[in-house]
């Protein structure tokens, strides 16, 4: 029997569940990127406001890929649960928050009317870094088929900026109030650069939405944290046996969750410090913290690791030589962030290393592998770049980078990447002795923001060289 608003109330009474009516509440927020990230974190923290009494904060998610969650979620009502695993413990929570689940390439104007519903304050956003369409240079790719098409706007919208224009257009047509635009995607500033690339696409295909966007919307930045993995067939037999109930939405997580948001919004929001979100003035220290030391460990971990022979985090974690390397890592990282008061780098990456050891969870070290062309610029790159500014050697973050290049030749593993195609041809041009200027050199590829020295790449090539001799010994 599958979970849904008519069999919720067989769950075992030790499963939390929704402290309101659901079906009282209108939907304030609609949210493009409904994966696995966004169930176990902004939802969860929305599910807690209205717990805590807030009211009309329910969400509409948006598909804007396949129609997967759709076949997931809709027989369920929109209800699903979450499972914290830490050692032995499961926490269950049976999550209300979610409405109703739109596929945009199937119904791109329904998402458009509930953007353009006069109850939506809130827009989230978790598409991945790639979901934004920027290049490498961190400009908005205009060549990209989809944004082409949705400047043009000759066809129903695609991209997330041809979907928040027609929804943005018709609030000013009918005098309604501007939105809020949160992205809670790993970028560095992902506020700025949501206003940024949005506010430049509205400016191009339709000048006074973009100055009337400028003036009545706001877009704050937040770092969002919370280890998540792709949900497997196991995790749902698991779930089903605990809740006596299918859940094919379930998500699996760990404890840890952490949401620091930019407290600049256009309108009303949910009283998200009831799931623990703390509202500041400044993300940014947090935010670089986070994208240099837990995701520039993690991706660290998922090409040295996978090297190795390594199929999860805990198990990489646990390999002695990749320890002292994530550790260092982490110690590279923190010399380059300024931490703000109170912010403790050293019990932080205690901490992150504790988490990565969970092996209760089985984060898959080939997904945090994916898209790396996307990630390395946020995670890597600003770290080299401070401490070649400031003269001092990065040897753990080049042998990471080592990895992440010998990762990318494709002979070794399957590479899920955008450009992945671009890479395999590189270095069949280039070959080893190349590869590392090819990349990061003078004219190198992704060279944006830092660019690797004669002897860099000669340490590249040295601990590539390491990486690609077989098996840990
Ligand atoms: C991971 C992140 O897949 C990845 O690239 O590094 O998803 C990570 O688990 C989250 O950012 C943790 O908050």
């Amino acid at each position: 029997v599958r979970l849904s608003p008519a069999t919720a109330g067989r769950l075992p009474a030790s499963v939390a569940r929704p402290a309101y009516g659901r079906d009282e509440q209108a939907v304030g927020v609609v949210h493009l990127g409904l994966g696995t990230f966004h169930r176990a974190h902004q939802a969860v923290y929305t599910d807690a406001a209205m717990g805590q009494g807030d009211r009309n904060w329910r969400i509409a998610g948006v598909s804007l890929r396949s129609a997967d969650v759709h076949d997931q979620l809709a027989p369920q009502g929109g209800l699903y649960t979450v499972t914290e695993r830490d050692g032995a413990a499961n926490a269950r929570r049976l999550i209300g928050a979610l409405a109703e689940v739109i596929v945009a390439p199937q119904a791109p104007w329904a998402v458009v009317e509930r953007l353009a519903a006069p109850a939506t304050r809130i827009v989230g956003l978790t598409v991945t870094e790639k979901g934004y369409h920027a290049g490498l240079d961190g400009q908005l790719d205009w060549a990209t088929p989809a944004v082409a098409a949705d400047l043009a706007g000759e066809a129903p919208p695609r991209t997330l900026y041809g979907l928040i224009r027609h929804g943005l257009a018709r609030r000013r047509a009918e005098g309604l109030a501007g939105l809020t635009l949160m992205s809670c995607d790993n970028l560095s500033g992902n506020g700025e650069k949501l206003a940024a690339w949005l506010g430049q696409f509205l400016e191009r295909c339709d000048p006074p939405l973009g100055r009337w966007f400028a003036a009545e919307c706001a877009c704050p930045s937040s770092m969002v944290d919370r280890i998540v993995p792709a949900t497997t067939e196991a995790d749902r037999q698991d779930v089903a046996a605990a809740l006596g109930l299918i859940d094919q939405g379930a998500v699996v997580t760990e404890a840890f969750h952490q949401w620091v948001i930019e407290d600049r919004f256009a309108g009303p929001r949910p009283r998200w410090e009831a799931g623990g979100a703390q509202l500041v003035s400044d993300v940014r220290s947090h935010e670089a913290a986070k994208l240099r030391m837990l995701n520039g460990a993690h991706s660290a971990l998922a090409y040295l690791g996978l090297f190795r022979g390594h199929t999860y985090v805990h198990q990489a974690i646990a390999d002695p030589a990749l320890f002292s390397t994530i550790r260092r890592l982490m110690d590279e990282a923190a010399a380059s962030l300024s931490p703000a008061p109170g912010q403790d780098l050293g019990r932080y990456a205690d901490a992150l290393l504790a988490r990565f050891g969970n092996k209760a969870l089985g984060h898959r070290l080939d997904q945090i592998a994916a898209d790396g062309s996307q990630k390395i610029q946020q995670r890597w790159l600003p770290t080299l770049a401070w401490r070649q500014r400031h003269g001092l050697a990065s040897p753990a973050l080049l042998t990471a980078l080592a990895a992440w290049t010998a990762y990318v030749r494709g002979d070794r593993f399957v590479v899920a990447d955008p450009l992945a195609g671009d890479f395999a041809a590189l270095w069949a041009r280039c070959g080893e002795p190349h590869i590392a200027a090819a990349l990061f050199g003078d004219t190198g590829r992704l060279n944006a923001s830092w660019t690797a020295t004669a002897a860099d790449q000669a340490q590249m090539m040295r601990a590539m060289a390491d990486i690609r001799r077989p098996g840990p010994d």
